[in-house]
């Protein structure tokens, strides 16, 4: 158990359709805690960072392309395993095959339009965020519901 941040992308596709609101407000009522957030349009050097484990694959460049065309939304999300809660809620890479209830399943058909991007290890993360956040665009605050969203010995186990 531990208190994690992690990277979300809505990619230019869930842009298109219309489900920032929608992916937004899943991870709200989940009870993670929004800790960051911009409207981007990314470069191909930070494309090229971001999926640096991709670079050798056939679909490298075609996935570049693609999320540098339009503009993204950028989210850090910030909770007890939050990588792991948000991988959950987003579902497997491909739309088709993604669980009913996650977010790829309930709106995607595609693997390379599959609407969202999330952190799949917290080091990943931690390179994300990097990526696109600066430090002082990320905050640390209170959250009025955060105890009715954990026990005190949860909370108390992660510091
Ligand atoms: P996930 O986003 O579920 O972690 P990855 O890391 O395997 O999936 O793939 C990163 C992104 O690359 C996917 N979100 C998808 O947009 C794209 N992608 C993955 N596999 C393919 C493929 N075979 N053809 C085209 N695009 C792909």
């Amino acid at each position: 158990m531990n208190m994690q941040r992690t990277a979300v992308l809505v990619k230019p596709d869930g842009l298109q359709r219309g489900l920032i609101g929608e992916i937004i407000s899943r991870f709200e009522r989940k009870g993670l805690k929004l800790v960051g957030m911009k409207m981007i349009q990314m470069s191909d050097e930070m494309l090229s960072d971001w999926y640096a484990e991709h670079k050798d694959k056939s679909f490298f460049n075609d996935l570049k392309e693609f999320m540098a065309e339009l503009p993204i939304i950028a989210m850090v999300w910030e909770g007890i395993d939050a990588v792991m809660v948000v991988r959950r809620l987003v579902g497997t890479t491909l739309g088709r095959e993604a669980e009913g209830g996650s977010i790829r399943g309930d709106f995607g058909m595609s693997q390379q339009y599959n609407l969202i991007h999330a952190s799949a290890k917290e080091e990943d993360a931690k390179r994300e965020i990097a990526i696109v956040f600066n430090s002082n665009e990320l905050f640390s605050y209170h959250s009025v519901i955060d105890s009715v969203i954990y026990a005190q010995y949860e909370v108390k186990e992660c510091s």
